[in-house]
């Protein structure tokens, strides 16, 4: 792989610009029209748009998020310089604070159901594994979202934890999240017939509320949902009948203060720092639906899911993130979640929730066993796997897998890598219009006024001409196949306007008169 070096393009771009002739007839490829709105502004991206998740008990090793793990901090600064590390996960809801070593596993009650973690598989963490994960973080350059269990816990134990990981990671914390998919702890951890939004934003809040007595400045994402946008509703009026922490004396009770707070005031708002969601594009890996060609096909349903989160967050005046998912849920799905199709779709993907005014993404992968832990103990998509001991990405949506002890970069990795490049930009509106040819466009404006725009040809067969005068190609993402488990993302070697757009290939264009 060759890797892209902005500035060095940026300086390059002054000179001129060479067309070479477009690798197939025009005649062949089907025009696409783009037309650019540099006049209208869309969301900013946050330089810390791109982000990876983590089963939380991965810190049950507590040498994995460290300092010493250097090919490990390799992949993670490679992908993004400033990028946000979830942790949370099935795992988050069965794993127990340990502050000593005398501390006693409190009880948990977890119904045993196939397909879900069990109390057999709850884990401890202790202070130390804090301590190394933001040695981690900063090595890498990157912050965490940090989860804490919701499902088995207690308020006070939450608040413990809480207090430790503020001290230990600082400002390398985002924000909390307490339970991973609250709308699915009725499968397992809650009573089906009364467990509902109510409910859950009763127990979210007296952990909140315990947190913040002993950590002011703790701040929230939630609702975390696995798809229950319906959720949001309650969550959002919930929260806005509390009032909000506007007052110097609501962060510190002894600090100097005008409020008039009356006995009948609302409760304090906890600090909410996000609204979150996940998404996973289908399941589980034996559904013959989840497949490449309906995988890179457009999702209402992502346009629903983001009209509904930040419509909500709206009203609290908060930033939105889709803090987990990936292609196929229950670990992945061999043949699809593992291959260059898994790369466009990432890309494809972040760059529509970048333009959906997301804060970030935060794709789900890491080791083998914990996301194995998180569903019960195994990976279904095994059972799909010519040679289960072929040396394999596991689970097999990882962005970044360990393949015999090595770090490795896989295809939604690269997916990610491509759309990072707009960390930073304001989005541009634009028109596009591919005809036949299943693709997309995203345009944005960099903070140096540079124009970048992503062409993501998502068809198999069709290529796709096009007419961008003025840009010229940067990057370019592609594979053997759709179904190629390399990936390739290179920089050509000369400069050239924008031609023809292979098919399975995606582009990113820079203007050259900026
Ligand atoms: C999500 C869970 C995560 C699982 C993932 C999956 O939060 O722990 O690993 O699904 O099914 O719902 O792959």
């Amino acid at each position: 792989m060759i890797l892209f070096d902005r500035r060095r393009f940026v300086a390059a771009s002054t000179a001129a610009v060479l067309t070479l002739r477009p690798r197939l007839a025009l005649s062949q490829a089907s025009s696409a029209s783009v037309t650019l709105r540099p006049d209208q502004a869309g969301p900013t991206v946050p330089a810390n748009f791109i982000g990876l998740s983590y089963e939380i008990e991965q810190l049950s090793d507590p040498a994995f998020f460290s300092a010493t793990n250097t090919s490990l901090i390799a992949q993670f600064r490679a992908l993004s310089p400033r990028g946000v590390l979830r942790l949370g996960g099935n795992t988050s809801d069965v794993g127990w604070w340990k502050p000593s070593p005398a501390s006693p596993k409190p009880p948990m009650s977890v119904r045993k159901v196939v397909g879900e973690p069990s109390a057999d598989l709850s884990y401890a963490i202790e202070p130390q594994a804090i301590t190394k994960l933001r040695g981690f973080l900063d090595a890498s350059g990157w912050t965490c979202i940090f989860g804490i269990n919701l499902a088995t816990n207690t308020p006070g134990l939450a608040a413990d934890e809480a207090v430790f990981v503020t001290k230990a990671l600082g400002p390398k914390l985002e924000y909390f999240q307490l339970g991973n998919e609250p709308d699915l702890f009725r499968n397992h951890m809650r009573d089906p017939a009364t467990w509902n939004a109510d409910r859950y934003f009763d127990e979210w809040l007296a952990a909140a509320n315990a947190i913040q007595a002993k950590v002011p400045d703790a701040r929230f994402g939630l609702p975390d949902t696995a798809g229950n946008p319906d959720w949001y509703a309650t969550v959002v009026s919930r929260l806005l009948a509390l009032r909000e922490r506007t007052c110097p004396c609501d962060l510190s009770p002894a600090a100097a203060c005008s409020c008039a707070v009356g006995p009948n005031a609302p409760a304090l708002r906890p600090r909410i720092a996000a609204l979150s969601h996940h998404y996973y594009f289908g399941g589980p890996p034996a559904n013959p639906e989840v497949n490449i060609n309906r995988l890179l096909q457009p999702s209402p349903q992502v346009d629903t899911l983001a009209h509904d989160i930040q419509a909500a967050a709206a009203q609290l005046h908060v930033p939105y993130r889709m803090t987990e998912g990936n292609t196929c849920y229950r670990g992945g799905k061999p043949g699809v979640s593992d291959v260059f199709a898994a790369s466009l779709w990432a890309a494809d993907y972040a760059l529509k929730l970048a333009s959906s005014g997301y804060a970030g993404i935060n794709l789900h992968g890491g080791g083998g066993k914990q996301v194995a832990n998180s569903l019960g103990g195994t990976l279904p998509g095994e059972d799909l796997m010519p040679d289960r001991n072929a040396p394999h990405p596991r689970p097999f949506y990882t962005p970044i897998a360990d393949i015999n002890g090595k770090y490795t970069a896989e295809p939604t990795y690269y997916g990610l890598l491509f759309a990072g490049h707009f960390a930073g930009a304001t989005m541009m509106p634009l028109a596009f219009n591919s005809g036949p040819v299943n693709a997309t466009a995203y345009a944005a404006t960099l903070p140096t006024g540079q124009q970048v725009v992503a062409i993501i040809n998502k068809d198999e067969s069709k290529p796709l001409s096009l007419n961008l005068p003025g840009f010229a190609l940067n990057l370019v993402l592609s594979a053997p196949s759709l179904t190629s488990t390399r990936v390739d993302l290179t920089e050509p070697a000369s400069f050239r306007e924008a031609s023809t757009i292979p098919p399975a290939t995606a582009y990113l264009l820079y203007n050259t008169r900026s």
